[in-house]
């Protein structure tokens, strides 16, 4: 009686435990390898405003030498001299659009920003991300937002993005307020060249309010991020290498 039961004992355990592998799961498709939709494409880079005479001279002191430098692969680490960093002031915020010449699936989007707190230079607190297959029609992202509260004295870098968009597009449009002066050096657009991607694009309603420009918190911090080109008498003069520029 006893062998009896531990046999029954012994075969609803294999059973159960045959139970328990059930089928074979079936191996899910790995991840599409991301790869920088963005580098080495153009872009524009534009102020919502007219070019302001008195800080479109300015922050031509930190200018994008090569009209590619946004989307160069380079980096300039924390300091703000570094060549690879493209300076923007104040003039409310500023758009940048970066065409990818054919339309791709868009999964993350990265803006690598600058703060040198005693330089003046702040992260923007948020960053407005959108879409478009043709360049007319535009779906807004959601925004990304700094991890990074601006009174971090720094130097630090920190990149600005969304990830998991999943949407096609062959236009990128990035904005980011500037109520001081603003460093970034590159951009990444991640995804994948095929169009495996969502494709319905949302038109924007609109467009988004720009931000309100007001006065820098800290005066004395952004009078020295300015010295290079503005002398104490507050005269404007031309820095060393100084070019005319239309395009900020
Ligand atoms: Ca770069």
């Amino acid at each position: 009686m006893l062998k009896r039961t531990l046999l029954s004992l012994l075969a609803a355990a294999l059973i159960g435990s045959a139970g328990t592998i059930g089928p074979v799961q079936a191996k899910s498709a790995p991840e599409p390898e991301l790869v920088n939709l963005s580098l080495g494409k153009s872009y524009t880079l534009e102020t919502p405003y007219q070019l302001d005479s008195l800080f479109g001279k300015t922050e031509s002191a930190h200018p994008d030498d090569t009209g590619r430098q946004l989307t160069d692969g380079e980096y300039g680490g924390t300091t703000f001299s570094n060549p690879a960093y493209v300076g923007r002031i104040w003039q409310g915020s500023r758009i940048v659009t970066i065409d990818l010449e054919n339309p791709a699936t868009v999964e993350d989007i990265y803006v690598n920003f600058l703060q040198d707190n005693p330089n003046g230079i702040f992260f923007p607190l948020k960053v407005h991300f959108s879409v478009s297959l043709d360049g007319r029609k535009w779906e807004k992202l959601k925004d990304g937002r700094s991890a990074l509260p601006t009174t971090l004295k720094g130097p630090a870098t920190q990149k600005i993005g969304i990830s998991g968009i999943h949407k096609q597009a062959r236009y990128v449009k990035v904005e980011f307020p500037v109520q001081s002066w603003v460093f970034l050096d590159e951009i990444e657009v991640l995804g994948t060249p095929d169009l495996s991607g969502k494709n319905r694009i949302r038109p924007l309603r609109g467009r988004s309010k720009p931000a309100i420009r007001r006065k820098v918190p800290n005066r004395r911090a952004a009078s020295t991020a300015r010295c290079c080109c503005i002398p104490a008498n507050g005269s404007m003069s031309r820095p060393t290498g100084f070019r005319s520029r239309r395009k900020i």
